[in-house]
């Protein structure tokens, strides 16, 4: 309810909330015309423990300001893997107004106010979850929604974690991790407007890459390698059971 007090902008039906005039006098000269229109998806609000609260668009929420004064929304981010357990990694586009250029896990985005991917509980969240990685695994990287079957998703947890892109704009989710091997091999027709460039990598050639000099990392992808990635990767096909389902959010 604080949230909601400091945010009359935030509409607080969950679902068919219309994208907010109020956060539409950001200057948005300069950026891509195409990720602009984008900024207009609504993204589900959150409490610090996750429960939907409103919806409010994708502008507002990765607004500084607004992050700032504790503007929270939900998000995923997919770790997609090879027959040869090899992530497969993007580079984000230079279209991209937050964290262009940027080396990042498989896809990240945003479930949205829609019937199908705003859940309440749990276990109803993860099924919306897994709805959109599926809408932008297509939309990124052209997988097909056939290649990547619902029950092939394995959700592992969440992650509560802020993050500033440059002055203007950031970060601040609760972003639910969905890990995928998909029993058939997937084709790539990567979106230009999303993603740069993309690679598969064992976890030797990853761990060589942030070697690399000039390549620059997403901080939430920092931070996932940082804590529990090699330890699920190295679990892929047995005993990831276990880090599955995890109820509490991890605070990062
Ligand atoms: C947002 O990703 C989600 C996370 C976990 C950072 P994004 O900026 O790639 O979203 P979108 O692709 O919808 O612009
Ligand atoms: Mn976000």
């Amino acid at each position: 309810e604080n949230v909601l007090r400091l945010f009359p902008e935030v509409n607080q039906n969950l679902i068919g909330g219309k994208s907010d005039p109020a956060s539409n006098d950001t200057d948005m000269s300069g950026y891509d015309e195409e990720q602009i229109r984008l900024m207009d998806e609504v993204c589900i609000v959150t409490d610090e423990n996750d429960v939907p609260i409103g919806s409010a668009s994708k502008k507002l929420c990765h607004l500084m300001e607004n992050i700032n004064r504790g503007l929270l929304h939900r998000a995923f981010s997919v770790f997609l893997f090879d027959h040869e357990n090899r992530l497969l990694l993007q580079q984000r586009a230079s279209e991209k107004i937050t964290f262009p250029d940027m080396w990042t896990n498989t896809c990240c985005s945003h479930p949205l106010g829609v019937p199908g991917e705003t859940g309440v509980g749990l276990a109803e969240s993860v099924e919306g979850v897994k709805r959109a990685a599926v809408r932008k695994l297509e939309h990124e990287l052209g997988i097909q929604s056939d290649m990547v079957p619902i029950s092939e998703f394995r959700f592992l947890t969440r992650i509560h974690y802020l993050a500033p892109s440059d002055g203007k704009w950031g970060e601040h989710e609760v972003d639910y991790i969905l890990f995928i091997k998909p029993s058939k091999a997937v084709d790539l027709a990567v979106n230009p407007n999303e993603v740069r460039d993309s690679r598969f990598v064992s976890m030797e050639e990853l761990k060589a890459m942030f070697k690399e000099p000039g390549l620059k990392y997403t901080p939430w992808f920092k931070l996932i390698c940082e804590s529990m990635l090699y330890e699920w990767w190295d679990h892929l096909d047995s005993g990831l059971e276990k880090y599955q389902g995890e109820k509490e959010i991890r605070r990062m």
